[in-house]
């Protein structure tokens, strides 16, 4: 297989694109792309401050790495989550971020969430009886909760998640068989900016994550390998497991599915348009972020909740 730019020997190839790159043009043709995505959504411009989601995997120390390389004025947020498994996994994740900004010289803000509200997510989770068992419910609340908070709080102008194509397809996916209006409106590279809420930006949600870890790895970007534990078993992994199957057989498949879906959203074909569930956010009372909720937001209400439990899990 020979490199589509220069004929050399390919080390990257990519069925679906109908293309193989070697290494040197695989990792300008990533950055490219990117930017090419960044201007075809909108989601922001070089005057703007992009606060990146960092939680030390391949995607979002790459995303970091890719905006960086652009000359965007990025800094990192690493949430630290208190997850241990038998593996060590949050302190790995934050010693690799760490180690990342460092050796780059970046901004990175590291908020731990034991320190700041008394409990680790898995402890939270238990505590305030959310999730069946599961810490996932409590941790994505607390990480929409944080991130936003951070970024509104240092006066970021959007949010970028390492979010790619195999994530958006298993959540499209998701929404499609259980036919999730709202979700599906909602769904898509770019949520606007409204009423308290951080502009929200997947800048690699068109690349597979088969090019995302070749990317990392041409990089020489070190990278948790692990998943996180609790996300075994997940429906999201069966979802990705399954469209890989159709991808397999089918190259090309994600990819369509995600950007038919985008086209189809964009011309109101499929889906009949309406504003998006403004809801009346007004601010929350504990932490004044918005919400829809009388009262308090729903992570503050965990959050009482967990207060009012027995505290022998701490
Ligand atoms: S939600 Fe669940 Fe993830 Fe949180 S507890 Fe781990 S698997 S990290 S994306
Ligand atoms: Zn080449
Ligand atoms: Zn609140």
């Amino acid at each position: 297989m020979k490199c589509k730019k220069c004929g050399e020997k390919a080390s990257v190839n990519m069925r679906q694109h109908r293309m193989a790159l070697c290494r040197e043009h695989f990792l300008e043709w990533i950055p490219d792309q990117t930017e090419r995505f960044i201007k075809k959504y909108n989601m922001f411009t070089r005057n703007e401050k992009v606060l990146v989601a960092v939680s030390g995997g391949k995607d979002s120390l790459s995303l970091w790495d890719i905006l960086v390389r652009l000359g965007y004025n990025a800094d990192g947020l690493y949430l630290g989550l208190g997850i241990d498994g038998g593996i060590g996994y949050s302190d790995e994740s934050h010693r690799l971020t760490d180690e990342f900004a460092n050796k780059n010289n970046l901004k990175l803000h590291v908020v731990d969430i034991e320190k700041e509200y008394g409990h680790s997510i898995p402890v939270l989770s238990e505590i305030s009886h959310r999730g069946h068992g599961k810490p996932c419910a409590v941790c994505g609340l607390t990480k929409r909760h944080e991130m936003n908070r951070i970024a509104r709080d240092l006066g970021y102008d959007v949010l970028a998640t390492g979010h790619n194509l195999d994530d958006e397809a298993a959540v499209l996916f998701g929404n499609t068989l259980h036919w999730e209006p709202d979700y599906l409106l909602r769904q898509g590279p770019v949520l606007p900016e409204m009423e308290g809420l951080a502009r929200k930006v997947k800048p690699l949600c068109r690349f597979y994550e088969r090019e995302m870890t070749a990317y990392a790895i041409a990089r020489g970007i070190e990278y948790i390998y692990e998943e996180c534990p609790f996300a075994e078993g997940s429906t999201q992994i069966f979802y990705k497991e399954s469209l890989n199957q159709l991808e397999n057989v089918r190259p090309g498949t994600k990819l369509t599915f995600y950007l038919r879906f985008l086209e189809a959203r964009q011309s109101g074909e499929l889906f009949v348009k309406k504003e998006p569930a403004q809801a009346h956010l007004h601010p929350c009372e504990r932490c004044g972020q918005p919400t829809s909720a009388p009262g308090f937001c729903s992570f503050c209400r965990m959050l009482e909740k967990a207060a009012l439990q027995p505290t022998e899990l701490q």
